[in-house]
């Protein structure tokens, strides 16, 4: 009897924590560990290449490789309010992602738009590579940037002037998705 009481108990216990287990299952999904934008060049342009987001332990690692670009310049680069790149200019991806009403800024700087990420540096080609870990991006959560949009400026950034670093026009575009770990 003992025994039977004992096992009863345990399995309930046991069945509250699955439970619970699936409850956050399906409210909170699953945890995006890797996102990734396929940029494309807007009309006239031809800014195109693929930039990921990975979650690391000191951050969110950021990889670009773009070519299309001007040669030795310098092209803000930022995550853009809303993940829709339909207009032919792009202006349909709005204004910086900037969840936490910031001013614009740098990469570096403690206070920023979420979506600053400064500028990618173009060689000789026209193209750029980028890769460091950024301390302010998010993948999960409320101010997560799945789902909104990476922007290529035709300019640079001057990571100063305000809203948007007077960056100039918008030469690529791509939508942050979750990204197939096999890849
Ligand atoms: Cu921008």
């Amino acid at each position: 009897m003992k025994y039977t009481v004992l096992a009863l108990l345990s399995f309930l216990l046991l069945s509250a924590c699955m439970q619970e287990e699936i409850v956050e299952e399906i409210y909170e999904g699953p945890e995006t560990e890797k996102a990734v934008v396929v940029i494309h060049p807007t009309e006239g342009n031809e800014a195109s290449g693929v930039v990921t987001f990975t979650q690391q332990d000191d951050g969110v690692r950021v990889q670009a490789e773009i070519s299309g670009l001007g040669s030795e310049t310098l092209h803000g680069f930022h995550v853009h309010e809303y993940g829709d790149c339909r207009d032919s200019a792009a202006m349909s991806a709005g204004g910086h992602y900037n969840p936490t009403d910031m001013p614009h800024a740098g990469p570096t700087d403690e206070q920023r738009h979420m979506g600053d990420l400064g500028n990618l540096p173009a060689n000789e080609d026209g193209v750029a590579t980028l890769d460091y870990v950024d301390t302010h991006l998010k993948l999960n959560g409320k101010y997560s940037i799945v789902g909104y949009a990476v922007i290529v400026h035709e300019q640079r950034d001057d990571l100063q002037s305000q809203p948007v670093g007077d960056a100039g026009g918008r030469i690529g575009c791509g939508i942050i998705g979750v990204a197939n770990p096999d890849y």
